[in-house]
């Protein structure tokens, strides 16, 4: 008799057709093996899955080019498989799944003909987390297949989880013809089911991450009472030893990576990274909140990354207690064989080609990496100080749905300057409609008897130059300690419409010079300057029609008359 999980892996073969079946056991012997075949069989657009680069700087490193049409999540192809489209909400692209699962059946006929299905049971979270999750991906990649060994908890634990229970998260993922004309990323929330095709990207193929801890997590979590969100978490150790935890939502590309391995610039302090990506926060039996990290690995940006920008990440990649570390569509030294990117400590080294291949150096307008090459607060010039302390929960949660970004000239070719919308940094990744959404977020903070303090923060506020005004990086620890300082009832707080901000005497800049005119600048709230931002909440609000809470109406307009109010 088969068990629920070998016969779910049964029926796969039978669709995709593979030449081969492998279990894997997540141990690093199998990672090796894995790794050479991508090095000598495999190749993707005519170069092989893995080069080996030198062990000197960058031990256990190996480059990753994936294909050029496939750097980054595609969420126009994106999916969310809800029977109503009403439950996907105004947030997601919606398909009927019946439609949708006849067609990715079709394009699932045959695709890993003459290729390996690499079978992979792997957990979210710690396996003896009473909130981890067993789940199971089928996949033809072995980059897909290294890379899910790093980010996730592979091997026995899971399977001895499963046993002979239908009750696993399934994922099935092919890099098909890496065609964007044939690529698909499907969820199916009922079903705990994520089908992707055409892509290897991190975002679109390791399915444990955003497909399932996020967007199929959050349906979850709606359903049992908890969230899934797009959160870091840390633990802040002060001079006594006293640790503090955050949970810090910020969009894609705002650094949270960095902020998560934060080393203090204040001595005593210590930072204890818990995750850089996605938190699953449960209340637990005393009424808190608690959260954990489903993930084992980072996946973060490569450009930026420097001794200056995240000392502990660079570290972390000399350090050769980890095997194997992947530098995925990042430039290449060719005379010393190590990964090189914009942003990179020392010189720009004299033979490099770039990410696709090509001779590079500095007169180059392109990139070298590309912007999104890995190896793993919304930026506002105005309006938003460098943190707020919200009045309760609910006001809280008011500021999660009005989050926003301002769009770089690196990132978009839209308007510079123009703030796109992320609500808790979840829009591309809330699994149901966002109205509903804020709603739960308001009935989780019912159900608590001690909600945690929830404050805003925003590092890029620039002065009349355009220039940051907060230093940022490792002086970021700064304004944790004040967050920490409040949470224990040491310091007082001035009260703002948009929340309560510092004292700047309750500052810690011990070695740091900012005059008091430049630091008091990043608290001012000028009503006369939110006219347009309320607006435009006001009518990003409205695109959630009547399932957009009361109450967040109810705060939206309370804002306004503050401001009202403080004009006078
Ligand atoms: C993201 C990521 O896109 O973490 O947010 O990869
Ligand atoms: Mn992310």
């Amino acid at each position: 008799m088969l068990t629920p999980l070998e016969h779910w892996v049964e029926e796969q073969a039978q669709l995709t057709k593979p030449a081969r079946i492998r279990w894997c056991d997540g141990s690093e012997q199998e990672a090796r093996e894995l790794i050479e075949i991508g090095i000598r069989e495999e190749k993707i657009n005519g170069n092989p899955v893995f080069t080996k680069l030198s062990d000197r700087n960058w031990p256990n490193a190996y480059l990753h080019r994936s294909h050029p049409n496939d750097v980054a999540r595609t969420e126009q192809l994106t999916f969310v498989c809800h029977p109503d489209k009403a439950t996907a909400g105004p947030n997601n692209n919606w398909m009927d799944p019946k439609e949708a699962r006849e067609k990715m059946k079709k394009l699932f006929d045959g695709c890993m003909k003459g290729r390996t299905m690499y079978v992979m049971p792997y957990m979210m979270g710690h396996p003896k987390s009473p909130y981890a999750k067993a789940c199971v991906q089928v996949t033809d990649s072995t980059y897909v297949a290294v890379s899910m060994r790093i980010m996730t908890r592979m091997g026995k634990e899971a399977l001895d989880r499963i046993g002979k229970s239908p009750d696993f998260v399934r994922g099935i993922h092919s890099i098909g013809e890496l065609d964007i004309g044939r690529r698909f990323i499907m969820h199916f929330p009922q079903d705990n089911l994520v089908m992707s095709i055409g892509s290897g990207y991190g975002g679109n193929a390791l399915l444990g991450k955003k497909c399932f801890a996020l967007r199929i997590a959050s349906c979850i979590g709606q359903r049992e009472g908890w969230l899934a969100e797009h959160m870091l978490i840390m633990g802040v150790q002060d001079p006594h030893g006293r640790v503090s935890h955050i949970a810090a939502a910020l969009p894609s590309a705002c650094g949270k990576t960095n902020l998560a391995m934060l080393q203090s610039t204040l001595p005593g302090y210590k930072i204890w990274t818990i995750g850089d990506d996605i938190a699953w926060l449960n209340i637990g039996p005393d009424g808190r909140l608690y959260a954990i990290n489903p993930e084992a690995g980072f996946f973060g940006v490569a450009p930026g990354t420097s001794l200056k920008t995240n000392p502990n990440m660079v570290k972390t990649l000399k350090n050769d207690k980890f095997f194997p570390t992947l530098y995925t569509n990042t430039g290449l030294d060719t005379e010393n064989m190590e990964p090189w990117w914009e942003g990179l400590d020392g010189e720009v080294p004299s033979k490099l080609i770039d990410w696709q291949g090509h001779a590079w150096d500095k007169s180059r307008t392109t990139k070298c990496a590309h912007p999104n090459s890995r190896l793993f607060g919304g930026k506002r010039a105005h309006l938003i100080p460098l943190v707020a302390e919200a009045f309760n929960w609910q006001h809280g949660v008011f500021i999660g749905t009005r989050m926003g970004s301002e769009i770089t000239a690196a990132a978009s070719a839209l308007t510079v300057g123009t703030v796109r919308r992320d609500p808790m940094a979840m829009l591309p990744f809330c699994g149901y409609n966002m109205g509903e959404y804020f709603g739960h977020w308001l009935d989780i903070g019912k159900k608590m008897k001690n909600p945690p303090k929830v404050y805003s923060i925003n590092w890029f506020r620039t002065d009349e130059n355009g220039k940051f005004v907060w230093p940022g990086f490792g002086d970021n620890i700064r304004v944790l300690k004040w967050i920490i300082d409040r949470v224990h009832g040491h310091v007082d707080a001035r009260e703002t419409p948009l929340g309560l901000v510092p004292a700047v005497k309750d500052l810690d800049m011990t070695g740091l010079d900012i005059p008091k005119e430049k630091l008091e600048k990043l608290f001012e709230v000028k009503p006369e300057e939110w006219g347009q931002e309320l607006a435009e909440i006001e009518q990003y609000f409205k695109t959630f029609g009547d399932t957009l809470p009361e109450a967040i109406w109810a705060e939206y307009h309370s804002l306004a008359e503050k401001l009202a109010a403080a004009k006078h």
